[in-house]
């Protein structure tokens, strides 16, 4: 038999678009059709399984799947047996309780004896244990924002992003429980030959995550000022130095993550940087 790993990423949703281009970035080709359930890669051993995201974890612990891109927030809700083996740093968001607007919050204790409604009740609940608050806890499995305004409960728990949701329903956030983004789970069982493929596909994604945290810096500087540019802008090893035509000034090539870049900038200027560019890198091995 082929031998070939098993990936489910959600069908349609807020984490397919970015879950498909990791793995396109990452170079490995498949064909993604609309209505398609199952694809195979042509240039990497591996199927993908287009699914809902509450069934991902599922899927994963049973081992139908080697292994799932799925919010955190699912993972924990659903309770199943699966290792996290990377956090991907998208479709960030969390799991907030809300009430309306116009209640007054003294605190947790505001919610004691009162009635929740949410699609999260295993988050939910241990949070309620932990905090000590007797409130019973209304499962539903959508549009959670109008249970306040239809009489359901006197709060809900639900994901939160921007909070424009919450707004347009007259709620206000006032409890953060959870925090997300998207994870790459594994069966906790892999076979070795399984684990070797796995590996592959987790080195590949580093280098596309670091890539895309990185930026390849390109400036002049006047050579008696190097010293100084070379400590702002370190690089990997250490950055190339090359001869501009005029001479006492050099280009100096180095990589640094975008956050150093902005917090070198003033200094880089002041030090005599000029000329100064910044280009994205799509890959990363270091
Ligand atoms: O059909 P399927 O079951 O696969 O998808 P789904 O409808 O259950 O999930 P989907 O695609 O909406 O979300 C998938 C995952 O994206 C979630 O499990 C979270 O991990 C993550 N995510 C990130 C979000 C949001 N941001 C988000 N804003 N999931 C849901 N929302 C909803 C939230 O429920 C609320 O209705 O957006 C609204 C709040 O957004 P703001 O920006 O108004 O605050
Ligand atoms: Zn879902």
């Amino acid at each position: 038999m082929e031998q070939i790993i098993r990936i489910a990423v959600q069908k349609s949703g807020r984490l397919s678009e970015d879950s498909l281009s990791l793995i396109k970035e990452c170079g490995i080709k498949f064909y993604n059709g609309t209505g398609k359930l199952k694809s195979t890669s042509t240039n990497f051993p591996i199927e993908f399984l287009f699914l809902r995201d509450d069934d991902i974890p599922g899927y994963v612990s049973d081992g139908v799947a080697d292994l799932g891109i799925v919010g955190e927030n699912e993972v924990t809700e659903k309770n199943k047996e699966v290792l996290t083996l990377k956090k991907l740093g998208f479709s960030k968001c969390r799991l907030s309780l809300a009430i309306p607007k116009g209640e007054e919050y003294s605190g947790i204790e505001y919610f004691q004896g009162k009635n929740i409604a949410t699609s999260y009740p295993k988050i939910l609940g241990d949070f309620l244990n932990l905090k000590k608050i007797d409130a019973a806890i209304h499962e539903i499995s959508g549009s959670v924002e109008i249970a306040p305004s239809i009489g359901l409960a006197e709060g809900i728990c639900d994901i939160v992003s921007s909070g424009s949701t919450l707004m347009m329903n007259g709620l206000k956030e006032v409890e953060e429980i959870f925090k997300s983004e998207a994870v790459l789970i594994a069966n906790n069982h892999l076979a070795e030959w399984k684990k070797v493929i796995v590996d592959k596909l987790l080195f590949r994604m580093n280098a596309v995550q670091k890539g895309r945290s990185s930026k390849y810096v390109l400036l002049n500087a006047p050579n008696e000022s190097l010293e100084k540019i070379i400590s702002l802008i370190p690089g990997m090893r250490s950055p190339t130095i090359l001869p501009l035509a005029q001479p006492g000034w050099s280009s100096v090539h180095s990589v640094l993550s975008e956050d150093q870049f902005w917090e070198n900038i003033e200094e880089l200027r002041a030090a005599g940087a000029e000329g100064i560019l910044v280009v994205p890198i799509e890959k990363m091995v270091i």
